[in-house]
């Protein structure tokens, strides 16, 4: 159960991002009303959100979940592993240590960003990504040991098409896993009940279960009814300003 959440305003310069794709410029009005709804979304869900002001240092800081790893027992602080974003956590690091006096933090040489870290109750995916190397992943795997969870890695840098691990997996609860076809074999996912994303809805794996409600992006009807079909009540928001620049639907919110 999720009471709280941060999220940061999104900068004018947000279009000087890092992307991968080629889906065009965001536009920063819509990029705004998008924001809007997906906090607005967040309230529906009962969350109360810490709300940052913009931070043009950074044009890629409203993906505030890159910055950080928030649990029940602890939360622990990233290193970004693209250079543009590494300032980011500065920030954060103050904001988070008002809410957990004994924040942790991923030292060099270790990188990692929030998006490819899977929470699945007490069990953690941790994906190798070109954001997060191997020391940034064990480093947070023996935190995790030291709090009483388990984890596991999840190698995706010979996985097409997504950037972190949790653009290809969410967790939803009730030990399902929302997979991406291409991930759907790999033995860390053995004894979960995969629910598959059609490949033309790839986007889709990136939602977030919020208490009643799991959040997704709009324009994805077959999941959204796969996921009625479970029992979930889908809330669809539209994210193609942030699709642009890579940005999935998790990453614009820490949630605990
Ligand atoms: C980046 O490349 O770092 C940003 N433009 C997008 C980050 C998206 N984060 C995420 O999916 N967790």
């Amino acid at each position: 159960m999720f009471t709280k959440a941060i999220v940061r305003q999104p900068a004018a310069n947000f279009a000087d991002g890092l992307t991968t794709v080629d889906f065009g410029v965001p536009d920063y009005q819509k990029t705004l009303e998008q924001h809007e709804k997906y906090c607005a979304a967040l309230e529906k869900c009962g969350l109360a959100h810490t709300h940052l002001p913009a931070d043009p240092r950074y044009p890629d800081s409203t993906f505030v979940e890159d910055t950080a790893i928030l649990t029940e027992k602890g939360a622990i602080l990233t290193h970004p592993g693209a250079e543009s974003r590494e300032g980011e956590t500065a920030d954060m690091k103050a904001t988070l240590l008002k809410i957990y006096p004994d924040l942790a933090e991923i030292r060099a040489p270790g990188t990692m960003d929030g998006g490819d870290i899977c929470e699945a109750g007490s069990h953690f995916f941790i994906g190798i990504s070109l954001r997060t190397n191997e020391a940034g992943g064990q480093q947070l795997a023996d935190w995790l040991t030291s709090k009483g969870y388990t984890s596991s890695f999840v190698d995706i840098r010979q996985t097409k098409g997504i950037l972190h691990l949790k653009s290809g997996i969410s967790y939803i609860g009730e030990n399902r896993l929302v997979v991406i076809d291409s991930l759907m074999a790999h033995p860390a996912f053995v004894g979960y009940e995969m629910v598959r994303v059609a490949p033309e809805e790839e986007y889709a794996a990136n939602c977030v279960r919020v208490n009643d409600y799991v959040l997704m992006a709009a324009g994805y009807p077959k999941f959204e009814a796969t996921l009625r079909g479970l029992g979930y009540q889908p809330l669809a928001l539209d994210m193609s300003e942030y699709r642009k620049m890579d940005g999935g639907l998790s990453c614009l919110s820490l949630r605990f």
